[in-house]
């Protein structure tokens, strides 16, 4: 029987994070045994906020060796660049057509993203159609992502029985798959807020290719509360992070966790967590340093990724256009 196909993506948007680390490339690496897998740089999708044009271009690459890095095999996956396979703004188009301004309007991401935009982009507006096309096109069973993703990953399913309704039976349905703990990593200065890579402040972030003393200072300095007690609780959000991400990098259970600490100062398991990050990610980010410098064997995996690709979603594409009506070439 065929393996169920996984896909998912990420925006080549600021640097790589301990949140998409946990909440995606994590759960990718142990999952791409098991399902036939695609994983995106998602560049078309960056366009929505403002980048320069040369760090787009490094970024992309550079977000490629990473996904390397953190055990995406190009043996066993399909990594490829989103604008490489041009249909999936062809197919965007398409589901354009079929869906509703009011669908888009309720998006939270793009409520959050655009509050404090003079000039709203329309990109920003109709990005969830897009993330749509790139998940229908690849006819994906599961999408492996955070917590964030939900209601776009509801939109696509949305779209998916839409069209299939309206035309006849054409794309899968597909089911978000979010991990259990640490879909939602927050902000080690104000653990409100999710951890993003694009956040300016990077004293909230850990980056994948941070030093070991990068890591050292940011866990230090966490926001805590002024509290003693090691315990997972909502009315102790800086500390309940660090539990998750503890929990997320060991797969210790959170119970265990707090009984592991009980009686100890937060300052004893902040030293522990640091290591533990200084353990997963030192490795990926030696990893990293050698395969950015290797141009020949990037561009080749990039150039298999997408052949592979553009093979999977013109064969969707065409049916959809046999489906609505567009006359054959
Ligand atoms: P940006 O700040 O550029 O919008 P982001 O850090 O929110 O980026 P995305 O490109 O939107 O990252 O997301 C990539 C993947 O990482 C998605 O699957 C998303 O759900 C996941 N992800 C992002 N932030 C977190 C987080 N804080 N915790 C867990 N998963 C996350
Ligand atoms: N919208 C996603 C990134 C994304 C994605 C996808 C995720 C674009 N296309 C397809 C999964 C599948 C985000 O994390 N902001």
């Amino acid at each position: 029987m065929d393996r169920k196909i996984i896909l998912s993506g990420i925006q080549p948007s600021g640097n790589l994070c301990l949140g998409n680390y946990i909440g995606a490339l994590k759960n990718w690496e142990s999952l791409q045994d098991e399902y036939d897998s695609i994983f995106l740089v998602v560049d078309m999708h960056a366009l929505t906020s403002t980048q320069s044009p040369s760090n787009l271009r490094n970024r992309c690459l550079s977000f490629v060796a990473q996904y390397v890095a953190c055990g995406i095999d190009p043996e066993k996956s399909i990594i490829a660049i989103q604008s490489h396979i041009h249909e999936h703004a062809e197919l965007m188009w398409v589901l354009n057509s079929i869906c509703y301004i009011g669908e888009l309007n309720r998006m939270t991401q793009f409520k959050d993203k655009s509050k404090n935009q003079k000039n709203k982009n329309v990109g920003l507006f109709t990005y969830p159609v897009l993330m749509a096309s790139d998940i229908l096109l690849y006819q994906a069973d599961l999408v492996p992502v955070g917590a964030d993703q939900k209601q776009h990953l509801e939109l696509s399913r949305n779209l998916a029985v839409r069209f299939n309704n309206k035309y006849s039976e054409t794309f899968k349905v597909p089911e978000p798959f979010i991990p259990k703990v640490g879909s939602r990593i927050m902000s080690l200065q104000d653990p409100l807020k999710k951890m993003s890579k694009s956040d300016e402040n990077l004293n909230n972030i850990i980056s994948l290719l941070d030093t070991d003393n990068d890591i050292r200072k940011k866990i230090s300095r966490a926001v805590t509360d002024s509290g003693s007690e090691i315990k997972y609780l909502k009315e102790k959000p800086g500390l309940s992070n660090l539990i998750d991400i503890y929990a997320s990098l060991t797969k210790e259970s959170i119970k265990s966790i707090e009984n592991n600490y009980q009686g100890k100062m937060y300052s004893v398991l902040k030293k522990d967590l640091i290591e533990i990050i200084i353990n997963n990610l030192s490795p990926i980010r030696s990893e990293y340093n050698k395969i950015i410098k290797d141009k020949t064997y990037l561009n080749d995996l990039l150039k298999k990724g997408s052949d592979n690709a553009s093979y999977r979603a013109r064969k969707t594409l065409s049916k959809v256009y046999r489906k609505v009506g567009f006359v054959k070439k």
